[in-house]
């Protein structure tokens, strides 16, 4: 099948028959790693949710009941269905489950919106959506219904707990105990992740079998993961790091226990890492810091003997701190993406990496190219813009054809966004970034994707989305408007009309400046950079 016919990027057949050569594609499909944990970890304990859990087999049991009851539903291999569930047990079942079955999952995270979740289900054609009844007092029922309104696609609107109308999870009835259809090929489409994005609508990132169960193995491997691994699970469950940087998949290549929290908050989940003997957490730099601020910290957070901290740029003043207070800790960078590429320090580095760098990549076939603004390599040493191609870098983004041809180069590397220097030890550091996007606490939003729903309001004649640097989140947002008119307009108002377009709650702007005019570059865009310079000497005569 063609490109066209897929929606996605295969990787070019030569390249497809090396990495199955260097033994980096088993051919194997991700349900596998249920299969082999219930066979080599059977009675041990895989997965921990609030008062519940499950051993090995007991998972791989439940996972092909649900299986069997998703079947009656009448979905098929190929179908695709969004997902947005908080950290329950329910999202790994039935993630697992439609692996097994070759339906495709959409992971979206519990805070999109309305906006956020009718353009994925719009994007891949859904025949469901799954979601969770209320939470964190967020009705998703209500949301749902909205999203049918808008896709007729959907087929089903599946409500763990309460379903009021729409179709209940569990689902009804006993499915009945028939045998599975064979795995989907490990070279097929396995799921969605999500883009930060640098465009109007977040991008899906089309994940396969082959090059995601590569990266999990790998980075059980280098991770030193082991059947003792206790991780505490607090960032969204469908994110890539907390799912296979190692992530939960990691933890259970490596016979290891995932216990779930339902969230980041220091009181919740200091109890539960004392609870349940944690030794494993994923944490972003936000987090760290506000863990760190807790009383107590060093002698709660003892038991940890691997901290990774990844996701956004970590001071090397809080990397220094944590390592020092949490002296029998390994102490681990990550810098990662969902289009694929990761990079870890390596435990046993020296103190100085462990600072200063942001590792280097999982694989000796991961492609690492810099170049300037001109696309010319630099020398090492220098900084420049982070392209990458490799064994489990995207191709491509989901029938997206126009945007690739800028985010790849004709010989396939992903441009990254992100600007690097290579060090001469091989290791990265992110020295910042040109794509367009802002980075708060670890969560990323595409400023043009913020800016096309400001212009949205009748009020605003222009509009600018910027990150500025935050002590707590690393940055904040800023909305910079020029009205049409004079009528005022509010944070506060600008909030609720955001939050109506149904844009998710972490893109709304923390704070607002109104302008007379934005400052422009020569071809007529809006200098950012200026714009940035312009509001911090502003907050400093404030000051
Ligand atoms: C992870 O994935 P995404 O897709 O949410 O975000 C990727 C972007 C990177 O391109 C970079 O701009 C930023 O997040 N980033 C970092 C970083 N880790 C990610 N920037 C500076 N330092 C770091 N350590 O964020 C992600 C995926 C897998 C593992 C870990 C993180």
């Amino acid at each position: 099948m063609t490109t066209q016919d897929l929606g996605w990027t295969p990787w070019p057949a030569a390249l497809a028959t090396y990495y199955r050569a260097a033994g980096y594609w088993l051919g194997q499909p991700l349900s596998q790693l249920l299969l082999r944990g219930a066979a080599c970890y059977s009675d041990q304990t895989a997965l921990i949710c609030g008062q519940r859990q499950w051993s090995y087999s007991q998972l791989e049991q439940a996972v092909t009941q649900l299986a069997q009851g998703v079947l009656t539903l009448g979905w098929q291999p190929g179908d695709k269905v969004v997902i947005q569930l908080p950290n329950r047990a329910e999202f790994y079942l039935l993630f697992l489950a439609l692996l097994r079955l070759g339906i495709v999952p959409v992971l979206a995270l519990p805070a999109h919106r309305r906006r956020e979740i009718v353009s994925f289900c719009q994007q891949v054609e859904a025949v469901a959506y799954v979601s969770a009844d209320v939470w964190q007092g967020f009705d998703y029922r209500v949301l749902a219904r909205q999203v049918q309104a808008q896709c007729p696609t959907l087929r089903h609107l599946l409500v763990l707990g309460e379903a009021q109308e729409l179709t209940p999870w569990p689902l009804a009835g006993t499915p009945p105990a028939r045998a599975l259809p064979a795995p989907p090929p490990a070279s097929a489409l396995a799921f969605f992740q999500l883009s930060g994005g640098t465009t109007g609508l977040p991008k899906l990132i089309p994940r396969t079998h082959d090059d995601y169960f590569y990266s999990v193995r790998e980075s059980a491997r280098l991770c030193g993961l082991t059947p003792e691994q206790r991780f505490l699970c607090v960032l969204p469950a469908a994110h890539n790091y907390p799912l296979s940087s190692p992530g939960a998949l990691g933890i259970w290549w490596a016979g290891g226990c995932v216990i779930l929290a339902e969230g980041p908050e220091p009181a919740t989940a200091f109890e539960l890492v004392a609870r349940h003997q944690i030794n494993h957490l994923a944490l972003v730099p936000s987090l760290l810091q506000l863990w760190l601020a807790q009383p107590n910290a060093e002698v709660k957070l003892a038991g940890i003997r691997l901290l990774q901290v990844g996701g956004a740029p970590l001071a090397p003043t809080l990397a220094q701190q944590a390592i020092q207070r949490l002296p029998a800790c390994q102490f681990q960078q990550v810098f990662g993406m969902a289009e694929g590429l990761v990079n870890y320090t390596r435990l046993g580095d020296a103190e100085e990496r462990l600072l200063h760098s942001q590792g280097r990549p999982i694989s000796p076939d991961d492609k690492i190219v810099i170049l300037d603004d001109e696309d010319r390599p630099v020398p090492v040493g220098q900084e420049g813009n982070l392209l990458t191609r490799g064994p489990y870098t995207i191709r491509g983004y989901y029938r997206a054809a126009e945007h690739n041809a800028l985010a790849f180069t004709p010989e396939g590397f992903y441009r990254t966004g992100d600007r690097v220097r290579l060090r001469a030890d091989g290791y990265l550091q992110v020295v910042g970034r040109s794509k367009d996007q802002i980075n708060r606490g670890g969560e990323k939003i595409a400023a043009a994707e913020l800016e096309a729903c400001l212009l949205q309001h009748p009020a605003v004649a222009a509009a600018a989305a910027l990150g500025l640097p935050d002590e707590a989140l690393g940055e904040r947002i800023c909305a910079c408007l020029v009205l049409k008119g004079e009528t005022p307009l509010g944070l506060p108002q600008l909030r609720l009309f955001l939050r109506e377009l149904g844009l998710a709650e972490y893109k709304l702007p923390d704070r607002l400046t109104l302008l007379e005019r934005l400052p422009l570059t020569p071809v007529g865009k809006v200098h950012k950079r200026r714009l940035l310079e312009m509001l911090q000497a502003a907050t400093m005569t404030k000051d």
